[in-house]
């Protein structure tokens, strides 16, 4: 095959021209006259999806040793066109045989829609790490949920949060192949029958209720170079039987149809929350759904390449992505040895050798547990295995000699239990990933130290090397290559085209930093990106910003925590000085919002229509004069956080300390080159360890001292008393001065940060008021701004994805790389 094929997916403008017409023609009906932007973009990325094909059977070689295997419930990838054109090193040969065909690559590039197929950070990491196993040559496939409709698009009524459905799957996914050989049953509910084949031997058979299918759609993902190609595998789910045709005949017409409408609902809708567990029936369908029909897939792979399920182990490592995917321990246990005759013993020692878990969170809101009356009725069989493997957690602990008076007590014991039995008998998820699990991960040195002194202490006491660190990366091809070509161009020019293959070399930018000549280009290309998205900004929400001022960026989910709030009650204490002193040389600053809540997050949206409130005073206030703006940008998405951080200035990180357990929005502006304002929470502590203290802005209470405000009662009562400027900036959001049309709307709000105040934003306020006054300050001396940016740049490369891929495959999964 390979010569005519590699013919026909050759890389010169003339070769992808002709593919692109003939895509256009004979794949889409259409002809360059009556094609739309949406057309060419399919055409393109049609033609694209050949040559990396190409590019995955020139780089098939024998079946690899291992593979690692990413479960993940959500991938948050974004647009995969300028990825695909990048990773090919075609994207100039695309734009090339676009304008021979009259059409504007750019425009092409706006015609595809968002695969936003996940909340946040979670998402978004699963695919900087796809792409990073793809380019630095690790086997993988990830596995997760075809959604039809991914996170809700949101829109702003007169500042309120509107809530309508994705729809990135309206006119098909040109990426994508479906796989129908790929379909395996998933049970739902039924019964667990009892068998004895002889010898003293019983055999429990689950006979579920209901089956769904799960039909495999793969998305190739094509890696640096195009060395290497992976893909991500997503499940959708399909009825066995599409119409009951009984039904249908006896004149139930919607009946008929009922079955397949139930089990097409499990890939229908992301869950569009990411911070607190939701605890419906269909979410926890959602999990077990992927995660069984991964397993099966996997098994059946390794079992046609190397015969026996023992050796898994040995050829397989599974990443599980938080606990959404935690009922893989008793569904691998199950298929071991239900299917394949597995001893419990056998079967929990090839479980325990191949699972691994990384936890994303330790908000108590966020960790999963479900009702063990609800596990017991949609999953029966997986809720006996459960139960025995806890009483076999629990006897090990008396076993091994743990007799003293500490390891018997009840309480130990229950905080060690895969059951919560204190709020009406709950599976702790992240319990029972920890235990089925050989290696747990945090995503940062901070919230890995967490994880062994709070929530997975005990734990962590019985195996101590069961933890590790592995700070999380991004990769710097979506991050810098695609966001920033400018700076990227800069940078090569700079230090050499090598810093595309490793971005160490971009620390030569740092013997720059002083440098007017190079400053002033690095400056030119930060300049550009704000015009940019000064225009984007009047598109989107009518209000004018000026390039000049310094663009304070907070971009990221809305959560209490993220403390969002703080930002915003800065920005009315701010308000409020300008127009006590009108005259002074205030530092122009615009402040930009983006984010989504989620829908059912009352606080979060009260948030939001504040910013927006808030903007509306300010941005029309002729005191003002334009010195200070507020902006809210509707619909935050991958794509409009590539347009957003290559023209930050300063990057917020403001978590309330303990509470973020990386961040990665964070690295993506620092390598930019926005200089960060940020609590010493997850990764903004390593940050500021690779950047230098110089060039960071830290403030406020770190997590220790978190945990000792937290236990001083009315600390918040005390710190409003002694910081007027606190005090007035609540009085005026207290007042219904943004809300003249509703003085009270507020209130929850103020009442809450007066008497409650979880996220200790009273005790950080003078701080970050403090900080962000030596900011305006240090804004006002361009060359030492400048330095400080650069260097950010320059020190960064630790955070790429593909060091956090190597370190994982290294420590966690033991797995070579091709
Ligand atoms: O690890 C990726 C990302 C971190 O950078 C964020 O700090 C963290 O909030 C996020 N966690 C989640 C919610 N987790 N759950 N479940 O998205 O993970």
């Amino acid at each position: 095959w390979t010569a005519p094929l590699l013919s026909q997916t050759g890389d010169s403008v003339v070769d992808l021209r002709e593919s692109i017409r003939a895509k256009l023609s004979f794949a889409l009906g259409r002809t360059p006259e009556n094609a739309r932007p949406r057309d060419w973009f399919a055409a393109t990325a049609l033609a694209l999806r050949e040559r990396i094909v190409a590019a995955c059977m020139a780089s098939e070689k024998a079946v690899p040793n291992k593979r690692v295997y990413y479960l993940s419930l959500e991938f948050l990838i974004g647009r995969l066109m300028s990825d695909a054109m990048n990773n090919l090193g075609l994207t100039e040969t695309t734009r090339a045989a676009l304008r021979e065909l009259g059409v504007d690559l750019d425009a092409v590039q706006e015609a595809e829609p968002d695969a936003a197929l996940g909340n946040g950070g979670l998402g978004r990491l699963a695919a900087c790490f796809m792409d990073s196993m793809a380019s630095i040559g690790i086997p993988a496939i990830g596995y997760g949920i075809r959604y039809d409709h991914g996170l809700f698009r949101q829109s702003f009524e007169d500042g309120w949060q509107r809530e309508a459905p994705e729809t990135w799957l309206a006119e098909g996914n040109p990426w994508e192949f479906v796989r129908p050989d790929a379909t395996y049953r998933i049970g739902f509910g039924g019964t667990v029958t009892l068998s004895s084949p002889g010898e003293g031997v019983i055999r429990r058979h689950w006979q579920p209720a209901e089956t769904v299918q799960a039909v495999a759609h793969d998305i190739p993902v094509v890696g640096w170079r195009g060395r290497h190609v992976n893909r991500l595998r997503l499940w959708k789910a399909e009825a066995g039987e599409p119409v009951d045709l009984a039904r249908f005949n006896g004149g139930d017409h919607v009946g008929a149809v009922a079955a397949r409408m139930r089990a097409e609902a499990i890939s229908r809708v992301l869950y569009p929350s990411d911070s607190s567990a939701d605890g419906q029936e269909l979410r926890l369908r959602q999990e077990y759904f992927f995660t069984s029909a991964s397993l099966q897939d996997l098994i059946a792979r390794h079992v046609t390449e190397r015969g026996d399920v023992r050796s898994l182990p040995d050829h397989a490592a599974i990443q599980l992505n938080d606990t959404h995917p935690a009922i893989a321990v008793p569904e691998l246990m199950r298929i071991l040895m239900e299917d394949h005759d597995l001893s419990w013993e056998d079967a929990w020692h090839v479980t325990t050798n191949t699972l691994n878990y990384t936890n994303h969170t330790l908000l108590p809101e966020a960790l999963e547990t479900w009702p063990v009356e609800l596990m017991e009725r949609l999953l029966p069989r997986h809720m006996q295995i459960i139960y025995l493997i806890n009483w076999m957690h629990l006897e090990e602990q008396a076993k091994h000699g743990r007799q003293d008076a500490a390891h018997q007590d009840a309480a130990y014991l229950a905080s060690i239990s895969l059951i919560d039995e204190a709020h009406g008998r709950r599976v702790r998820m992240g319990h029972l990933a920890f235990h089925g699990s050989r290696r747990v991960n945090g995503v940062s040195a901070l919230h890995t130290d967490l994880m062994r002194s709070t929530v997975f202490a005990p734990l962590h006491a019985l195996d101590p090397d069961k933890i590790v660190n592995k700070t999380n990366g991004i990769t710097f091809r979506r991050w810098l290559h695609n966001a920033n070509p400018g700076l990227t161009r800069l940078a090569v020019e700079t230090v050499g085209a090598g810093v595309l293959d490793d971005p160490e070399l971009l620390r030569g930018l740092e013997a720059h930093a002083e440098d007017p000549a190079f400053v002033a280009r690095y400056a030119a290309v930060r300049r550009q990106r704000k015009e940019a998205l000064a225009k984007l900004v009047a598109e989107r929400t009518g209000t004018d910003i000026d390039p000049d001022a310094l663009f304070d960026v907070q971009v990221k989910r809305i959560h209490e925590y993220k403390r969002q709030l703080l930002n915003v009650v800065e920005t009315v204490a701010l308000y409020q000085a300008i127009k006590a002193e009108p005259h002074r040389d205030w530092t122009p600053r615009v402040k930009i919002f983006a984010g989504k809540a989620a829908p059912s997050y009352v606080r979060a949206k009260l948030i939001i229509k504040l910013a927006c409130d808030v903007a509306k005073a300010v941005n029309d206030d002729p005191d003002i004069a334009g010195r200070l703006k507020v902006v809210f940008l509707p619909n935050y998405s991958v794509s409009l956080a590539e347009a957003i951080i290559p023209a930050a200035d300063l990057s917020e990180q403001i978590s309330t300390a303990g509470m973020e357990a990386s961040g990665t929005g964070n690295m993506k502006f620092a390598l930019n080159g926005a200089l960060t304002v940020g609590t010493l929470d997850g990764a903004n502590i390593e940050i500021r360890d690779h950047v230098g203290a110089d060039n960071i802005f830290i403030f406020g209470l770190d997590a220790a001292g978190v945990q000792a405000r937290e236990a001083e009662p009315g600390y918040a009562a005390k710190a409003i008393q002694a910081s007027p400027r606190l005090a007035a900036a609540l009085d005026m959001i207290a007042s219904g001065r943004f809300s003249p049309e509703e003085p009270g709307r507020f209130r929850p709000l103020t009442d809450d940060l007066r008497q409650r105040d979880q996220y200790l934003l009273t005790a950080d306020f003078d701080d970050y008021w403090r900080v962000q006054r030596s900011i305006d300050a240090a804004w006002r001396d361009p060359r030492g701004w400048w330095a400080k940016a650069i260097r950010n740049t320059a020190r960064m490369a630790w955070f790429s994805s593909d060091r956090s891929m190597r370190e994982y495959a290294e420590e966690i999964w033991r797995v070579r790389l091709s």
